[in-house]
């Protein structure tokens, strides 16, 4: 049973040969059964515009405040001109305008008007604003904020996962900051990220763009990249054991999305890392059961693949089952040495990890990342798992909206959908550091939670995981 499997030299015959002895235990996928909301039906409308550059100052705009002095004074050159009568908010506007230069744009209230004019740049807004002629005048700023995606759940507040600013579904910033992150990256589209799971429904209009598509593999029944698999242009199903690791569950495209939905698309949702790829290695049945052979089998898959040049940077494991296995803890231990993090999910037992360990999240691994589900209010979910010493993390993990199949989205709730928005955070880290070791990658995750005083002593780092303060 410790035996090492040797990726490079593995064929089928041998992984049959292994099956019966790696075969131990039982996997499920750690999702609550929960009341769940009715299937949104395609076809629901695109969210409204809102521009993406909120860096951009609009060209020829200017949004100027009157000064109390500058409104005496054009009111003065009014009245003259006009046999004593007094100017309206807008005629001063105009006034102010006409001795800028500039036309008047829009009248946004009785102090600030927004100027037009070919001829407004930086220098003029500074010299308007010493010379006492305004009181302020700035340029006028596409609107942004943080609300960065037209993502119609997002648009919608549902996606509290990634921003809330409060409301009955979560406390304000109980979220993982992904619009803050996504200032700064959201992902390189050459970071692949392996789903172990259920597999993934990649029709999903949501999840297509971002599926892996193996460079070196044809259509012709041949091994071409000679990873002892044939055909497999995405993926592998571990369970059926061919190229075709589709989603005959929900589980896996709904972790899947929470990774790396196409952001910005009008449709449902955005991942933590909407611009990785998604690599499903299916090991997770119709019945959303597995076994322990085939996830080792799968991690493997993925570290060859990252032995080959492919950027596996993190797997994500949102299952568990059985005891401690020496084949698995070995493979996770090949995945760290190939640079690649493991995020698991603590489990839904609402126990002590501590005392009954849960695995694969259990294994005291660099690479290892165990963790925790928290509801929208930034609390431990009653479900979930807990471990003052072996669980590191908690995120949002109670009524998270993902892709499912078709191209249909609903709320689960689990430490399953916690797990993943630690694999997306990962994946910004290794996106923007591609060299970044799994510990420190670990270390920075766990080093920039947003603390929350509930989760002193159920885990490592009591807090919620942040993208952009992991970023930062
Ligand atoms: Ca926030
Ligand atoms: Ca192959
Ligand atoms: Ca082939
Ligand atoms: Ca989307």
């Amino acid at each position: 049973m410790g035996r090492d499997l040797v990726p490079a030299k593995r064929t089928k015959a041998s992984f049959r040969f292994y099956l019966p002895l790696l075969a131990a235990a039982v996997l499920i996928p750690f999702e609550q059964s929960r009341a769940q909301s009715t299937i949104v039906p395609p076809g629901f409308p695109k969210g409204p515009f809102i521009d993406q550059n909120m860096r951009s100052a609009k060209k020829g705009e200017l949004l100027v405040t009157l000064s109390s002095r500058t409104k005496s004074k054009l009111t003065n050159i009014f009245k003259k001109k006009n046999k004593g009568r007094s100017p309206s908010p807008y005629q001063l506007q105009s006034l102010l305008a006409k001795q800028l230069g500039l036309r008047v744009s829009d009248s946004i209230n009785a102090e600030t008007v927004l100027l037009k004019g070919k001829r407004v740049n930086s220098a003029k807004v500074k010299r308007a604003e010493s010379n006492g002629l305004v009181r302020r005048a700035q340029s006028n700023y596409s609107v942004f904020a943080f609300d960065s995606t037209n993502d119609f759940f997002y648009t919608l507040g549902l996606l509290w996962n990634l921003h809330s600013s409060g409301g009955f579904l979560s406390s304000e910033d109980i979220d993982v900051d992904a619009p803050e992150a996504w200032q700064i990256t959201t992902g390189s589209s050459s970071l692949v990220v392996a789903v172990v799971d259920t597999g993934l429904f990649y029709g999903h209009r949501d999840i297509a763009d971002n599926l892996w598509i193996n460079p070196r593999e044809e259509a012709n029944g041949l091994d071409d990249d000679g990873n002892g698999y044939i055909d497999d242009f995405n993926g592998w199903d571990f369970v059926n054991e061919d190229n075709d690791p589709d989603d005959d569950q929900f589980h896996g495209t709904h972790v899947a999305g929470t990774i790396a939905a196409v952001r910005n698309n009008g449709y449902g949702i955005a991942g933590v890392a909407p611009n990785v790829k998604i690599l499903p290695l299916k090991v997770l049945g119709s019945d959303g059961s597995g076994d322990t052979a085939g996830l080792v089998r799968a991690i493997d898959y993925a570290v060859l693949l990252k032995q080959s040049g492919v950027n596996v940077a993190v797997i994500n494991a949102s299952l568990g089952g059985g005891d401690r296995l020496d084949a698995l803890e070995n493979a996770i231990r090949r995945a760290d040495k190939a640079g690649i993090v493991f995020v698991a999910a603590a489990g839904n037992d609402g126990s002590d990890n501590d005392t009954s360990p849960v695995y694969p999240a259990g294994y005291d691994l660099a690479n290892v990342i165990s963790v925790a589900a928290l509801t929208g209010h930034g609390a431990l979910a009653d479900f979930s798992n807990y471990g003052a010493r072996s669980v590191h993390v908690a995120a949002p993990g109670d009524g998270i909206w993902s892709s499912i199949i078709l191209n249909f989205y609903l709320p689960f709730s689990g430490t399953s959908m916690a797990a993943p928005h630690v694999a997306g955070i990962a994946a910004l880290l290794k996106s923007r550091n591609p060299s970044m070791s799994p510990s420190t990658v670990k270390s920075r995750i766990m080093n920039s939670v947003k603390p929350l005083s509930g989760l002193e002593g159920k885990m490592r780092a009591p807090g919620i995981v942040s993208a952009y303060r992991a970023l930062r």
